[in-house]
């Protein structure tokens, strides 16, 4: 495993039932350290320019829609493996099939609503982090 850094961010409903305080407790007693995190309303060509990948899914609206619909925290991770571990303390997208523990089988709404977001792989881990944050806005152990 090597030092990763990913991309979180609480959606608008984890941020609406005051959930950041539990998620963050999760990041950090498994070892992901928060070194860049901010509160934003997305606009809706921030939104659309992050989801880019998935434009053509019959969902895309409703995601833009409900990704814009209230305020959500974005943070960069970082820790060994932190893309993978930041993805098994989530749990799959679907709530229903996400295992027990993970953050969504135990606080997402639905599918689309389903509380947190992740990086999945290093590309897109570096795309994602650089939408949101400057380079001296981060105070990892790489730099800052
Ligand atoms: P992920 O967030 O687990 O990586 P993706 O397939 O990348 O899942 O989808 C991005 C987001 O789009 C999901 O987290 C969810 O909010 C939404 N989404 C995915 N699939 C569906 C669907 O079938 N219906 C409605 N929304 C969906
Ligand atoms: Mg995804």
């Amino acid at each position: 495993m090597s030092l990763e850094r990913t991309l979180s961010i609480i959606k608008p409903d984890g941020v609406r039932r005051n959930l950041i305080g539990k998620i963050f407790t999760r990041f950090e007693e498994s070892g992901l350290k928060v070194i860049a995190t901010r509160m934003a309303h997305l606009s809706r060509a921030e939104a659309e320019g992050f989801y880019a990948v998935h434009s053509h899914r019959p969902f895309f609206n409703d995601l833009v829609s409900y990704m814009t619909s209230g305020p959500v925290v974005i943070s960069i991770l970082e820790g060994e493996g932190a893309i993978l571990r930041h993805r098994e303390l989530m749990g799959a997208t679907d709530p229903k099939k996400a295992a027990p523990g993970t953050i969504r089988a135990d606080f997402a709404e639905s599918i689309e609503a389903n509380t947190v977001h992740g990086s999945d792989a290093p590309e897109t881990a570096a795309f994602e982090a650089s939408w949101f944050f400057r380079g001296t806005e981060t105070f990892g152990a790489k730099q800052g």
